[in-house]
């Protein structure tokens, strides 16, 4: 498949999606949002593939949504054309997904790596959500999902004052995985990727289902579905064949995966 604004590869059982408006330093227009979803469905629902990884360029991961494209906007027409609202359907992927962000992840750049499960940043990352310095405020997630992710004063720090913070503030912060040198970060977010593609299938949508449950619901609710889901896993092949290989003390051979 040929796309316009991102390039795509299947590396083993890993898809890859490399934004590429490299003019724009990724800046996410309509366009991109359309590919990047189509590309993340095709991934999530391909069985050969388990684990997305959502990557930008040395200089940017994503500078934000673009702002040539969304200035002349009406709020009617926001409203309206719900302009970003495909977003949600990327977040709502079941395989594991991956950010390796490099450089600028700024606006919905950050907003997007915030919507994948794990986000692993190089030393050259910088985290923010500068939209006030625009005359808005974040609009893909930034002030729900940071808020969640790091607390409402460090997200109100980055949200009033449109500083950003550097890769190692990030993960202290909260919201970065592992830092890694920049230019290790491909090599090892590959090896990172292809070890959560190992795992069984059935096992790693529970854990994304968990983990999205986690932070959508109360802690009761959310105590209730993984229990549900534990129990669940019990009716796979890959439990048995994952605890059989435990006691033989060998590797496992999954099914699903
Ligand atoms: N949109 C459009 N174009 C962009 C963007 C962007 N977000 N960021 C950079 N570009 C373009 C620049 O205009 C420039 O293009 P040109 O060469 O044609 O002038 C090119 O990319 C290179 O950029 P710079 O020359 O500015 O590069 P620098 O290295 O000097 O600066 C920065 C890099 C600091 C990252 C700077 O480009 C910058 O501040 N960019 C904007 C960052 C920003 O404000 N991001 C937030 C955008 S708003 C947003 O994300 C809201 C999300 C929610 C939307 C929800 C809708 C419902």
């Amino acid at each position: 498949m040929t796309y316009e604004t991102i390039l795509t590869e299947t590396r083993g059982r890993v898809g890859w999606i490399t934004l590429n408006r490299p003019n724009a330093l990724n800046a996410l227009n309509t366009t991109l949002m359309s590919e990047v979803v189509e590309a993340a469905e095709a991934f999530d629902v391909d069985p050969g593939i388990g684990a997305i990884v959502v990557t930008g360029s040395a200089k940017a991961f994503a500078a934000g949504a673009d702002i040539k494209e969304m200035e002349a906007k009406t709020s009617v027409e926001m409203i309206v054309d719900d302009h970003f609202g495909a977003w949600s359907r990327f977040a709502a992927v079941r395989t594991p997904t991956i950010a390796a962000v490099a450089g600028y992840a700024l606006g919905g750049g950050c907003e997007l790596a915030l919507m994948c499960d794990l986000v692993i940043a190089a030393d050259s990352a910088r985290f923010g959500q500068p939209e006030i310095t625009l005359g808005v405020i974040p609009g893909m997630g930034g002030s729900q999902r940071l808020a969640r992710a790091i607390g409402s004063y460090k997200t109100a720090d980055l949200i009033l004052t449109g500083r950003t913070m550097d890769a190692a503030e990030a993960e202290r912060a909260g919201i970065v995985s592992r830092v890694l040198p920049a230019d290790r970060l491909l090599d090892e977010v590959a090896d990172i990727a292809e070890g959560i593609a190992a795992k069984p299938l059935p096992a790693l949508y529970a854990a994304t289902a968990a983990l999205d449950t986690a932070l959508e619901t109360p802690l009761a609710e959310g105590l209730r579905f993984e229990k549900q889901a534990f129990a669940a896993l019990f009716a796979t092949e890959d439990q048995k064949e994952g605890m059989a290989a435990f006691r033989e003390k060998r590797e496992p051979r999954f099914r699903h995966r």
